[in-house]
């Protein structure tokens, strides 16, 4: 952001966009009274209708196994044996829905087929965030101890992990030998461990967990440039950086996530101080502020200046990590242009050229992050807009991705052809913030938890 005259022109920029906003429906008046243009029960209704069908489809055509191919009706395993993706990311909407016989049917599986004594690679962040978030997260939430057992089974085969010279993880782990391999790795998956370590931490007594994934963040955040920011690739074994590349993308994401929300969660003093050291440069160097609107952009992290212009369906998450931190005109802004991605063609592709507005890949992999920033946004403000934004969003998903076994993928926005996927996060995110957005805290207060990058919440500590 160059200076506060260009911001505030910006927020002009904004009003007035919303002002003539065709897509998101207005508010009505009648004899002097506002009727919402968004029913928030019909709205809570149709988010949890999606899950039970994309749930059901699971259940006929993958019984068992990680994820559904809603086109070939069948299921597949991420590796040799299954780890229950889907049943274990998707338990606590179950439970936060009310849905009785589904989060029993559930927590029959898991119990019965979960384990992780298995010789297997595994991809430590996403085992991480989907399973050990999952089942932190149902402890929580069902209280049943099986859960704990489950979580710190797996904590302590996934710990093995951090075993490199700098004390950053390396990508994957064998479950049962903990031999290590993939040492080129980036700050996402370096540096997203710590709000699940630091749960299982807290349930365990066992303060391990939380000072191993604290310490490679630290070890990411020490390497920063001289400008503040990070690359995207680095070696984990020397420290040395890959890629100087820098962004808010996929690959770093929700290593700043974590900053911010650990610093929250467990009351760190260092990682807010990380997270706003962090955010400062962010703010300095990437973002672009463009006739069309507020974006983030790329440029190196030793030169700080913007090379290219590419956001995208995760970059949307940044919305909802700038209102988290109060930083709340670039929120505003940012959300806008999330919307504005999405609406472009529909539903939002994977890559945007935000300069020219045009995709620079056009898939769709049925992402939360967009409607995450509209629930964050609707917490922070009441403001109605975010419903309007959040109905049009879920209203598309449901036209263009929804088909008789399941919710599809979309191979390109532009002809919404269907692909043979439905991700374990769509359950676990997408229709629990579609679900959140409209329920009105009645079935999870937002203030009175903290989300994983996955969505599972976590209580925060007195
Ligand atoms: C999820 O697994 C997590 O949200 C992760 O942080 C990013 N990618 C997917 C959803 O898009």
């Amino acid at each position: 952001m160059q200076n506060m005259k260009d911001f505030k022109l910006l927020i002009l920029f904004v009003a007035l966009v919303s002002v003539l906003n065709i897509q998101a429906q207005p508010s009505t008046v009648v004899t002097g009274k506002r009727i919402p243009a968004v029913d928030k029960k019909e709205m809570a209704n149709e988010a949890k209708e999606a899950f039970l069908h994309a749930w059901n489809s699971y259940k006929t055509y993958a019984w068992g196994m990680d994820a559904l191919m809603p086109l070939s009706k069948k299921g597949h395993n991420w590796y040799k044996e299954t780890l229950l993706m889907t049943p274990v990311d998707a338990y606590d909407v179950m439970m936060i829905m009310g849905l009785k016989k589904e989060s029993s049917e559930a927590k029959a599986l898991i119990f019965e087929r979960l384990r992780f004594n298995i010789d297997m690679d595994v991809q430590n962040f996403e085992v991480s965030i989907r399973i050990l978030g999952g089942l932190l997260s149902a402890y929580e939430l069902d209280g049943d101890k099986r859960f704990l057992e489950l979580a710190k089974d797996l904590g302590d085969r996934l710990i093995k992990s951090f075993n490199s010279p700098t004390g950053m993880p390396y990508r994957y782990v064998n479950l049962v030998s903990g031999k290590t391999s993939g040492n080129i790795s980036n700050p996402a998956e370096i540096g997203t461990y710590i709000v699940e370590y630091g749960i299982l931490s807290r349930h365990t007594g066992d303060p391990r967990y939380y000072e191993t994934a604290k310490r490679a963040m630290t070890a990411l955040n020490d390497r920063r440039s001289p400008l503040g920011l990070t690359g995207s690739q680095i070696d984990v074994e020397t420290g040395e950086w890959k890629n100087t590349g820098s962004h808010i993308s996929g690959g770093i994401d929700s290593y700043l996530e974590y900053m911010l929300k650990a610093g929250i969660l467990f009351n760190d003093k260092d990682m807010t101080g990380m997270w706003q050291s962090s955010l400062a440069a962010i703010n300095k160097y990437l973002a672009d502020l463009q006739p069309n609107g507020f974006w983030y952009g790329h440029a190196d992290m030793n030169v700080g200046k913007i090379t290219g212009t590419h956001y995208g369906s995760l970059d949307a998450f940044f919305a909802g990590s700038l209102a988290m931190a109060g930083d709340m005109e670039h929120a505003k802004a940012l959300q806008e242009s999330n919307y504005k991605m999405w609406m472009l063609y529909g539903i939002e592709p994977e890559g945007l050229d935000y300069s020219k507005m045009e995709p620079t890949w056009p898939s769709y992999s049925l992402r939360p992050e967009n409607l995450e920033g509209a629930y964050y946004l609707y917490q922070y403000t009441h403001d109605e807009k975010y419903l309007e934004m959040g109905k049009d969003m879920f209203k598309n998903l449901v036209k263009y991705c929804r088909n008789d076994a399941g919710f599809c993928a979309l191979k390109s926005v532009l002809t919404m052809e269907k692909d043979d996927e439905m991700e374990s996060f769509f359950l676990a995110e997408t229709l629990k913030y579609s679900f959140l957005l409209f329920d009105d805290g009645k079935s999870l207060d937002f203030n009175k938890v903290i989300f994983n990058t996955e969505a599972h919440p976590y209580r925060r500590s007195k």
